[in-house]
């Protein structure tokens, strides 16, 4: 039985001050919001282990969860087969919503190289030229919009390529790559990956769950390498490489004398366009004749990211954020495009009276209003949001009651920024971090991503790990809305070095970098591929991504996309462990599989923590135990001599 909702005490549900707020206020006014409902519709215990098959009309069969193996399905599936199949076709997904992400985003890319779409340009000629010569396309003496045109061709493989390996893998550390060609995960295509993934795990078909792994692998690898990838460069080249930038987060940045239009979503292109609308003379006077002292954009969700990392633009919140927001009724309007965007933020928009649009032929919600970005015209679209917006505004009924919370942090470090924040302009470089990593000031690097849930309290995780992980001098990266539940913290400024462990705060204070570094939305644990990448070339780390001492972790995961990125990072070579829940049956082969056997056979492996505590804990045994195998463990145990000797100088002194 559910707890009665008013029984269930608002910090139990969330960390975030403003959300706890709004859900106060929510329940004043008698709005449902997703907590409710995670708290009403209890997960299923099957389900929950992954444990069930609907592939055919013989089943569904569900397992016993508690004696996996006493029964088998009606075709004769055993536990392992279903829970592989299962766990297949979640990464089958999120892979599908990166690449088909990405694949808009080469589109977009041919239309502006064409001449077709007028109202975006290439912003970053540079990168353009580098990712060419990265895939071994011609670039001197040659026209830019030649190297694009070969660029565009080339990266269309992604997606399309039948047979053979797909372009980016010539990005990939040498061992790594040898390591997947003799396990046979390179990827093909991700079209080619997605479709033999959904036919193995079909009825009848891929029945054993060795066999099926390889395949979860290669299809991760296309998304990791492939389509995310491809998204994230190609939105670099399209809208601008990011670099650090200083913004305001959490809900106090709605104002209320403005007009406020919140984006969430994921593709950059609705907010590139919306930003120029926002600031179009016409428009804004019209907000000034309805009574506004301007226009509020604001993002939320991985658009938010791109939004903040490329135009500073203010940020509002995660995604367990997405509803509280519009009770503060102050968002005169909200407009989506694709990805993690609720069903149930039309009712309480409704309630609200504040516009719901979605722009996206993909995503269109029952009820909303739909107007269609049309990327040769965007414009239309959303100087319409604009306007759509301002009339909400001058016709405002609700109270307006915002949460005055806001946190500053930085955000917006590129794979790029990174290679020029340590080795200064002339000679760019990773060469300084490995050197940190060798000589034990930083102890290892973890990313941290990944989604919050209801089901979890929000943001608890993300930030006690964190903390938890700078302290042990473990350089952290962030992507996506563990990004913001940090910057929430205020974790994600210069002042988050008083945090760090001695190393990592030294390390920090020499470069001036914070020691948590946002690197943008979820498409973006791509530059976290590359930075491994390049740790692993410039040396002294091992030969593939495998001998790094790097972590990967998604404390509060929800999307089929989390588990897509976390696969890519295991097959690559990184031990990555989830919280709160995992899609798996305990104590079946395929478990051991996963969380043990791809290590022996040269992978990184899944863990699993329901305590952010712990979670730092198998994370740091890990970085310790690669760092043995290199041989660097000593130089670190000299450091921190070194520093007790200090202080211990300092304290006689
Ligand atoms: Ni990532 Fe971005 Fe957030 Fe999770 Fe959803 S917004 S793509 S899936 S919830 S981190
Ligand atoms: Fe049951 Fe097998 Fe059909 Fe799945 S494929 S529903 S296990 S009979």
């Amino acid at each position: 039985m559910a707890k009665p909702l008013e029984l269930i005490k608002v910090e139990d549900i969330t960390t975030c001050e403003s959300t706890a707020q709004m859900i106060t206020k929510a329940r004043q006014d008698g709005v449902e919001l997703f907590f409710d409902r995670a708290n009403s519709m209890k997960a299923c215990p099957i389900g929950e282990q992954a444990a069930c098959c609907k592939h055919c009309a013989m089943g569904p069969c569900r397992m016993n969860v508690n004696s996996p193996y006493d029964r088998v399905g009606v075709c004769g599936a055993t536990v392992d087969t279903i829970v592989a199949r299962n766990f297949g076709r979640m990464v089958a997904a999120g892979t599908a919503a990166h690449t088909d992400h990405g694949m808009a985003m080469l589109e977009l890319f041919r239309d502006v190289i064409q001449g077709k779409t007028k109202e975006y340009s290439i912003k970053d000629p540079i990168k353009l030229v580098e990712i060419a010569e990265s895939l071994e396309i011609a670039t001197e003496g040659r026209e830019l919009k030649d190297v694009a045109m070969d660029l565009y061709h080339e990266l269309e493989l992604t997606y399309t390529q039948v047979d053979g390996e797909i372009p980016m893998m010539k990005r990939v550390p040498r061992q790594t790559l040898e390591h997947w060609r003799a396990a046979g995960v390179v990827p093909r295509g991700a079209m080619r990956e997605i479709m033999e993934m959904m036919h193995r795990t079909a009825m009848g078909v891929d029945q054993d769950y060795e066999n099926i792994t390889k395949q979860i692998s290669r299809t991760a690898l296309a998304d990791g390498w492939g389509g995310s990838m491809v998204s994230t460069d190609i939105s670099d080249i399209l809208f601008g490489t990011p670099s650090p930038v200083e913004v305001e987060v959490d809900m106090g940045v709605l104002q209320k004398d403005k007009v406020n239009i919140i984006i969430h979503g994921h593709e950059p292109n609705l907010l590139e366009s919306i930003v120029v609308s926002a600031a179009d003379p016409v428009l804004v006077d019209a907000a000034k004749a309805a009574g506004a002292s301007g226009i509020n954009l604001v993002g939320m969700c991985c658009s938010g990211l791109e939004a903040m990392s490329r135009h500073g633009l203010p940020h509002a919140g995660n995604f367990s954020s997405t509803e509280a927001v519009l009770v503060t009724g102050a968002v005169d309007c909200m407009t989506v495009d694709i990805q993690c965007i609720k069903q149930g933020l039309k009712k309480v928009a409704d309630f609200y009276e504040t516009p719901f649009i979605t722009t996206n032929y993909r995503a269109k919600i029952e009820g909303a209003i739909h107007i269609h970005l049309e990327e040769n015209d965007p414009r239309s679209c959303t100087d319409e949001i604009v306007i759509k917006a301002i009339t909400r505004f001058k016709n405002r009924k609700k109270p307006v009651q915002i949460p005055q919370i806001t946190a500053k942090g930085v955000h917006g470090f590129s794979y790029e920024y990174i290679n020029y924040m340590l080795g200064g302009s002339f000679r760019g470089s990773y060469k300084p971090l490995n050197d940190n990593i060798i000589n034990g000031r930083i102890r290892g690097v973890a990313g941290i991503v990944g989604c919050t849930n209801p089901r979890s309290k929000q943001d608890y995780s993300h930030v006690e790990l964190v903390k938890e992980l700078i302290k042990n001098d473990v350089l952290v990266l962030q992507t996506g809305c563990s990004q913001m539940a940090l910057a929430k913290a205020g974790l994600t400024g210069p002042g988050a070095a008083a945090l760090a462990g001695p190393g990592l705060a030294e390390v920090c204070e020499t470069v001036g970098m914070p020691p948590v570094l946002g690197l943008g939305s979820c498409v973006d644990n791509s530059r976290i591929l590359i930075a491994a990448a390049e740790m692993v070339k410039v040396g002294g780390l091992g030969d593939c991504i495998a001998d790094l001492p790097a972590v990967g972790c998604a404390p509060e995961w929800m999307s089929e996309k989390a588990i897509a990125i976390g696969q890519y990072f295991v097959a690559s070579g990184v031990y990555v462990v989830f919280g709160h829940t995992f899609p798996m049956t305990k104590g079946t082969r395929f478990e051991k599989h996963l969380f043990e056997d791809l290590e022996n056979l040269g992978f990184g492996k899944w863990g699993f923590a329901s305590d952010p505590k712990e979670m730092a804990r198998l994370l740091i045994a890990h970085i310790d135990k690669k760092r043995a195998a290199l041989g660097i463990d000593k130089s670190r145990e000299r450091v921190l001599t070194d520093m007790a000797d200090r202080r211990s100088l300092d304290a006689t002194a």
